[in-house]
Order: structure tokens, then C-alpha cells, then sequence
């Protein structure tokens, strides 16, 4: 396909080969697990147990209440309530750019890595598998995992099925953003085509939310911080704001996307005091001269053009001043 970049690394055949000849096989992904991530290893799960593989599935961090809903999350393990590590022959690690983004919990959940497979699609990937496959092109890893299993004519389950359509379309915005491509909607068409239900798993996916996420919304909304003639917006949300509302892992998704949707802004981001006091960023970009990517490795954080995050020390009021102050140098160097 004419959508893929020269050198996505080793082929899926290798990847394939691998595979086949392990028995027992790790899939974990990123800590704080987003729909992409979990909906990847859920997809690729399901299909490897289909195989006859036995499958650890492990996450750093829960699944958040938003993607119970999905079929199949609740076979990923939380790392830290397992009572001892798994040895494994084989370990799938997916859209993560970095072997440090797993987390120590869930390396410490394999008592041996085996063979080490990266699959990913973000750019500041580090290649850190033995095979790696690391397609920038793809706007979500669970487009990847859907054309490896694909490219064997491996039977996809319902929850696989409904698990890979929940990851492509929570990361491109539900096949609104600017990576999405064709390949994108031919794959959805597929998923379709299979029986994914996008009325019902749209509605899960976008309209199911607690009403304490509107409530922290309405918090954030009071503090609204507009810069730069209105090109940047963020938002700050504190852990007192947090707790007040009873705040889960998963009640700040997507909520950039309120100020990122307002007509004069070009970059939205979203500052979170995090329980250990570190400040999490989550940064957007409307346009590709403004590399919030690059603006996070600046952070020592990273992603896409469009799209990234970091983890920067706090206090919270401060660490959005060095931010912000970097985005905003983005915009003068453009006069
Ligand atoms: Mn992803």
C-alpha cells in the first residue's frame, strides 16, 4: 500500500514468524492506556488465543471506566495485583515510543521478556524491540494491528473487531483528524463489514461520559487561559479540582478537545497536577508549522506534530508558564 512510509522496520512475516513459534505471549502497552493502546492489545489478544497461544495481557494502570464497555478488557491485568510474574516466550509491546512508557509495574509482570516485538506508530519511537515495526504513517497502532492480522487472514473476533475500531477511531478523533487516510476507512469499512456496530460504539465511545466530567469541565471552563490573540488556549487542572469531583483515570480524556474546537486556536493544551506533584501535558495542534511534538521533546517528552504529551515537574502554575512561553516562541518565530 502506497500509505505506508519506506522503512516501517522488520516485516510482518518476521514479526509473523515470531509469533507462531512462541507458546505462551505478553502483550502490554502504555501506562495510563488510551483507547489505541488498549483497543491494540485486545485486538491482537484475542486473535493470538484464537491461535491457541496462551496470552498475558497487563497493563501498568487499569482500564478507566470510559472503555470497560469494550469486550475483552477485562482479561488485561492490572501489573501490580498479579501475585507473580509471568515467564513468557514473547513480548508484544504496542503503541508505546519508548520501553520506559510501559512502566516499571508492567515490565516487572514478566519474569523474563522473551522476545521483544514493538509495534507503534508514533515518531520518536526508539526502536527498543528486537523487531520493531514502527509505521509514522498510521494514525493509530490498532490500523497497524488490524493489517497484520489481515495480512494472515487471521479471523477477528467480535471483541477484536470492536476493540481495533475503538482504537482507530479514538485516534483520529472518530476519522476526523489529518492522519486519518484511506487505508483508515477502508479498514473501518471492514470492521463494518464484520459486524462493528459504529452507532452503538460511537455512542460509548463519545456520548457515555460521567457527569462528574462536565462538572471538572465546568471548573476548568472558569479558568480558561487564552493567549496569543486567542491562537493558544489552555486549561489547569488541579489535584484539589480533581478531588473535589471524585476524578477517575479517564475523566480528562478528550477534554482539550472543547478548547481545541474553538475557531481562533492553534494549539490547546491541557496541564494536570498529577498525584506525585509532576505536571502532565497534553498538547494539540491545529497546524503542522506548530510542532507541538517537537515543543514536548523540548520537555523531554514527544509524539506526533499534532498531538503530544510530556511530564514536567511542577508547581502547576509555573510548569504551564515554561510551556506556554515555548508555544508562544513558535508563534513569533511564523511573524
Ligand atoms: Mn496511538
Amino acid at each position: 500500500m502506497a500509505n505506508h512510509p519506506e522503512n516501517p522496520g522488520d516485516s510482518f512475516e518476521s514479526i509473523t514468524q515470531a509469533i507462531l513459534a512462541a507458546q505462551t505471549i505478553g502483550v502490554v502497552s502504555h501506562q495510563r492506556p488510551d483507547g489505541d493502546a488498549l483497543g491494540s492489545c485486545i485486538g491482537i489478544g484475542e486473535v493470538l488465543s484464537q491461535l491457541g497461544k496462551t496470552v498475558h495481557m497487563v497493563n501498568a494502570d487499569p482500564v478507566p471506566e470510559s472503555l470497560q464497555f469494550l469486550a475483552g478488557t477485562e482479561r488485561i491485568q492490572v501489573a501490580a495485583e498479579l501475585s507473580e510474574p509471568f515467564s513468557v516466550d514473547l513480548l508484544i509491546i504496542l503503541d508505546a515510543a519508548g520501553a520506559d512508557r510501559v512502566g516499571n509495574a508492567a515490565w516487572a509482570a514478566f519474569a523474563n521478556s522473551g522476545l521483544v516485538i514493538n509495534i507503534d506508530h508514533h515518531v520518536s519511537n526508539q526502536r527498543f524491540g528486537d523487531l520493531n515495526y514502527v509505521d509514522v504513517i498510521s494514525p493509530a497502532t490498532g490500523q497497524i494491528v488490524f493489517e497484520l492480522i489481515k495480512s494472515n487472514q487471521w479471523t477477528l473476533s467480535p471483541a477484536a473487531r470492536d476493540a481495533l475500531f475503538a482504537a482507530i477511531s479514538t485516534d483520529t478523533g472518530s476519522f476526523r483528524y489529518p492522519n486519518t487516510t484511506g487505508a483508515t476507512y477502508r479498514i473501518a469499512a471492514d470492521l463494518i463489514d464484520l459486524g462493528a456496530d459504529v452507532g452503538w460504539l460511537s455512542q460509548q465511545l463519545y456520548e457515555s461520559y460521567p457527569q462528574r466530567r462536565i462538572e471538572l469541565l465546568r471548573g476548568l471552563l472558569q479558568n480558561l487561559d487564552i493567549r496569543e490573540d486567542g491562537k493558544i488556549a489552555a486549561m489547569k487542572l488541579t489535584r484539589s479540582e480533581a478531588e473535589a469531583v471524585g476524578m477517575r483515570d479517564g475523566d480528562t480524556e478528550g477534554l482539550i478537545d472543547v478548547i481545541r474546537s474553538v475557531d481562533s486556536v492553534v494549539v490547546a493544551v491541557f496541564f494536570e497536577e498529577l498525584k506525585d506533584g509532576k505536571i502532565r501535558v497534553s498538547s494539540r495542534s491545529k497546524s503542522t508549522q506548530i510542532d507541538v511534538g517537537q515543543i514536548c521533546a523540548v520537555f523531554g517528552g514527544g509524539g506526533h506534530k499534532l498531538a503530544a504529551g510530556a511530564r514536567i515537574s511542577g508547581p502547576i502554575e509555573e510548569a504551564a508558564e515554561r510551556f506556554l512561553n515555548e508555544v508562544a516562541k513558535r508563534f513569533h518565530g511564523l511573524d
